[in-house]
């Protein structure tokens, strides 16, 4: 391969309650999401729900099949916690079918699908559970996992719960949102702690979702607001798991109101960093009342809004690259975003783990021919390789989605995947990026 350095690893990333389906199979109880959904069907495009999803619970082996066919040489997949303990054996079964293919599996065991049973992540009950659940999957799995991230995007999913309200538990209080975070955090360092102790195989890490912080106007209050968003939103979560402690100068502001430490206890040194990269944020201080909205609708006119009054609001790139669901393109950010991670982490081993273009897509020959797609992942492709000659020590490239999922508030309306879904029949067929990213890794296809 010489695109990439040897071992590069390069495939696919989901999560189970994206594409599982069978939500009330072999024991498994509710999660947050499931519920989320249930009683608030108009908050989810064309009130869609997780229930059958790509029915991949069922059809997991003809999925491995496709994987195997693209030629991917690694599989970021998602552990439900709600099926635990009985559906271990899932898990296993699946690991053991990449393990055939020659597959590397990498295992997140948090994508948000909190069991309901155990409420919020503010609750101590949720890490001794959370702990007990880690056990069991090193037990059962820690011989072949060859990458665990305990956790996908605590920061975005604490900001969309406890900021935005957009997310379970849809509410907005900053206190509670730090201690949301928080226990996530503290989760994470005693799940590696666990993991260790069990002496897994596999490399222990977390895929934190970054985003490079740009300023967007030129006053005092704009560059504070700006260094507030990167402080709470980045280096919060990134010195939380790096150092084991919260960064200086966003923990002197906010000390008086919180109940816990500055010094997470028992913190666990990272054997990799999992880097979520989708856009950069532009921010500046706002006036304007504070107000939350993101398009799930994927018309170009929706537009995002996030307005917190008196501190900061995220505001329109200068420039037009975007999708229709208002997401800035800006390959340059994650080349500039990895090479900053290795000079503040230096050593670290940097995977970017999930990355990739929603679009409104459907089950037609043109949907299929996606060169929109390749164009973004061939940029961001390319931003990679750039980082690399820069010195950044990138391992891998997980793209966001091996097939078209359950894509959270936007339902099933916003596509990702390298697979189109047949709505109804759920029949796999591969869109024309599956063939050209097969051919980037596999034959040396140049970019
Ligand atoms: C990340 C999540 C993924 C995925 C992706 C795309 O934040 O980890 O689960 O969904 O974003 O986001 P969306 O589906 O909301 O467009």
């Amino acid at each position: 391969m010489s695109n990439f350095p040897a071992g590069f690893l390069w495939g696919c990333a989901t999560a189970a309650l994206q594409i599982e389906g069978s939500t009330q199979c072999d024991g498994r109880v509710d999660s947050i999401w499931d519920v989320f959904c249930r009683q608030n069907p108009d908050r989810i495009h064309a009130q869609a729900t997780p229930e059958r999803a790509c029915d991949h619970y069922q059809r997991w082996s003809e999925d491995l099949d496709w994987i195997a066919k693209l030629g991917h040489n690694a599989y970021r997949f998602s552990i439900a916690w709600p099926r635990m303990p009985g559906g271990i054996d899932f898990y296993d079964r699946l690991i053991d079918g990449l393990c055939a293919r020659g597959i590397q599996p990498m295992a997140t065991l948090y994508h948000w699908d909190l069991p309901h049973p155990l409420g919020n992540w503010e609750n101590p009950a949720t890490l001794d559970a959370f702990l007990q659940y880690t056990q069991l999957c090193a037990d059962r799995l820690g011989d072949r996992v060859s990458h665990w991230m305990t956790l996908n995007e605590p920061a975005w999913s604490v900001m969309n719960g406890y900021v935005t309200g957009l997310h379970p538990p849809a509410v907005h209080d900053l206190k509670r949102a730090f201690t949301a975070a928080h226990g996530q955090l503290q989760a994470h360092h005693l799940a590696l702690a666990e993991l260790r102790r069990q002496r897994v195989v596999g490399k222990l890490g977390i895929a934190l979702n970054l985003s490079p912080v740009k300023c967007a106007g030129d006053t005092r209050r704009d560059r504070r607001a700006a260094r507030w968003a990167d402080d709470y939103l980045n280096r919060w979560f990134l010195e939380g798991v790096v150092h084991g402690a919260y960064p200086e100068r966003a923990w002197r502001l906010l000390q008086h109101t919180l109940d816990f430490d500055k010094q997470l206890t028992h913190p666990q040194p990272l054997d990799f960093l999992g880097v979520n990269y989708y856009y950069p944020k532009w921010v500046a201080h706002s006036q304007l009342p504070t107000r939350f909205h993101l398009n799930t609708s994927g018309n170009a006119h929706d537009k995002c809004q996030f307005s917190l009054q008196g501190r900061l609001r995220f505001c329109d790139p200068p420039q037009t690259r975007k999708t229709e669901w208002d997401w800035e393109i800006d390959p340059e950010g994650l080349e500039n975003l990895l090479v900053q991670l290795h000079h503040s982490y230096p050593g670290l081993p940097l995977v970017v783990t999930e990355n990739g273009i929603g679009l409104g897509e459907s089950w037609s020959d043109q949907s299929l021919q996606d060169s929109q797609r390749i164009e973004f992942v061939a940029a961001h492709l390319r931003a990679i390789q750039k980082a690399i000659a820069a010195g950044a020590p990138v391992q891998g490239y997980l793209m966001w989605s091996l097939m078209d999922n359950f894509s959270w508030l936007n339902g099933y309306h916003k596509r990702y995947g390298l697979l189109a879904i047949h709505p109804e029949t759920l029949e796999r067929r591969p869109k024309a990026s599956a063939e050209w990213f097969r051919q980037v890794f596999c034959d040396q296809l140049s970019l």
